[in-house]
């Protein structure tokens, strides 16, 4: 349903009662949400704060808990501003002043609670969803927060660039290649002051940091057949455009190559891809020219994915001074990010050397319990996919020990989805059938559950793979709906633990960098 007339007047009403509560205040709480957008998102509120003059605190949160809700509820701060998050949760913050600018799906309890006066609260809730628009692609959370900082001052259209990196960190320019609906509104507010250019090439991660040969090999969504992965063939096809891979020494990454030169791979790319898949890799890509050339904050998927692995690493605050535009903040990161990967090498190599993968008939799987953190055991589990350790064809579940439970991470490999896998339901069902909440998907879930249902879990997972997988081969349903008949484990009504909701917040991850969050 597209959104009318009528509700994007309704939209400035609700925008701009939201504008006059923030200026009216002394004080404000910002909550936002630790991944690129969220980031995004809180640097935009913050520095509208900032530019207001009134004090702020901001806060980065992986997603709502109890103890968000309660800090939420119990601050003393005049009002609290909830960025990338909270549609999920509308009707448990309880305060007056609450102003939640998200894309997420709303909560279905909060109108009917509205319905009796004394539980109605002052919540100013801004999101696409309520308007006729589409959350998932027409507006991000910093999007939404963008609109909300333009009304309180329209100087603060100096901040829409930070917006359009929000919007491509959750992938909202993937479905036509370029950024649509209210974000389109944003794009053109970030090109009419000079810190934005949109340009059509090739969609690649890395045109200001990866060598052209290495762009094209690890193009991955989607991939480039004979390219991908196939270094040789880069080389030659670079090779016979007669295009020097070096300048001075130094290799030439994508935007170094003159436009006569990109046009040349550009064509060659093109004539390769099967048809219907060139619209994927051909389309708006998003330049931010006033940041530094050479490095990753010049191109709006990098700007993203720094901000992810920054929010990945527990770092959302060096994220955060990026966006503020502090010089020092990207070398921080950089080594936040070296960090990372050390982590991420040495968790591989405890895996290996104690031995931990075990293998079931449908799926194998590893306990990392608190050997590896839980924000990066989903990227180690696809790392060692694809390992000697592991086997390729079969899914791959991971645990770790997390605060709130038991942290599950499920990944496979794209040619078991081919033939029927979705990790998504398989997560969501089995962790519902044991008290916890998952969700993601199809290659690339995650779930929490609790302590002591590990091998409970495992059993529903396997025999959840194994219907989805035998089934789509026999012909049938190839949705994966699960049939109770083939559990043979008893499914119980469990009790729906209170983050269930959360699931809203789950799948924003995906392979910009190449690792989906789960
Ligand atoms: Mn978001």
């Amino acid at each position: 349903m597209p959104a009318t007339d009528g509700d994007l007047k309704r939209m400035g009403r609700d925008i701009a009662s939201a504008a006059a509560l923030l200026k009216g205040s002394k004080d404000v709480l910002i909550v936002t949400h630790i991944d690129a957008d969220g980031i995004s998102a809180g640097s935009i509120a913050s520095i509208t704060a900032d530019r207001l003059g009134i004090e702020r605190e901001t806060v980065f949160q992986k997603k709502i808990t109890d103890e968000t809700v309660e800090m939420v509820n119990s601050s003393e701060r005049d009002a609290v501003w909830i960025c990338d998050l909270g549609s999920a949760y509308l009707s448990r913050f309880t305060r007056s002043s609450v102003v939640i600018t998200d894309h997420h799906v709303p909560d279905p309890q909060w109108r009917r609670k509205q319905t009796t006066l004394e539980s109605f609260s002052d919540i100013h809730h801004i999101n696409p969803h309520c308007y006729g628009m589409d959350g998932s692609f027409e507006a991000c959370g910093a999007g939404m927060t963008y609109l909300l900082s333009k009304e309180v001052d329209p100087a603060n259209t100096d901040l829409a660039w930070l917006a359009v990196v929000g919007a491509v960190g959750d992938f909202q320019d993937t479905s036509e290649s370029k950024l649509v609906g209210l974000n389109r509104s944003i794009v053109k507010d970030a090109v009419g002051n000079g810190d934005l250019v949109v340009e059509n090439d090739l969609r690649l991660f890395g045109r200001e940091t990866r060598p052209v040969i290495q762009l094209l090999q690890y193009s991955s969504d989607p991939q480039i057949p004979g390219l991908s992965d196939n270094p040789g063939a880069c080389s030659d096809l670079v090779d016979r455009l007669g295009i020097p891979i070096k300048r001075d020494g130094k290799l030439r990454v994508w935007n170094d190559l003159s436009p006569d030169e990109k046009e040349g791979i550009c064509d060659a790319v093109l004539s390769l891809m099967p048809p219907g898949e060139s619209d994927k890799i051909y389309g708006e890509m998003y330049t931010f020219p006033k940041q530094p050339e050479g490095t990753g904050l010049r191109d709006a998927k990098e700007f993203a994915t720094i901000l992810n692995s920054c929010g990945r690493y527990d770092d959302a605050e060096t994220g955060m001074r990026i966006c503020y535009g502090e010089p020092s903040a990207l070398a921080d990161a950089d080594r936040n990010r070296a960090e990372h990967r050390k982590h991420i090498s040495s968790a591989m190599a405890y895996i290996r050397n104690n031995h931990l993968i075990r293998e079931r008939r449908f799926i194998q799987y590893f306990e990392a319990g608190t050997e590896i953190r839980e924000t990066v055991v989903g990227i180690v589990a696809g790392m060692m996919l694809n390992t000697p350790e592991c086997r390729s064809d079969l899914p791959i579940i991971a645990f770790a020990e997390a605060d709130d439970g038991i942290k599950v991470s499920a990944r496979a490999n794209r040619s078991l989805v081919d033939r029927g896998l979705d990790l998504s339901r398989v997560m969501k069902t089995a962790a519902e059938l044991v008290g916890g909440f998952g969700g993601g998907h199809s290659v690339a879930a995650g779930a929490t559950i609790p302590p002591g249902s590990t091998e409970r879990f495992l059993d529903i997972v396997e025999d959840l793979v194994s219907a989805q997988v035998e089934r789509s081969e026999k012909g049938h349903d190839v949705a994966g709906v699960p049939d109770h008949r083939h559990v043979r484990v008893q499914l119980l009504p469990l009790r729906f633990v209170p983050g269930s909701r959360q699931d809203a917040n789950e799948p924003c991850p995906g392979p910009v960098g190449g690792h989906p969050v789960g």
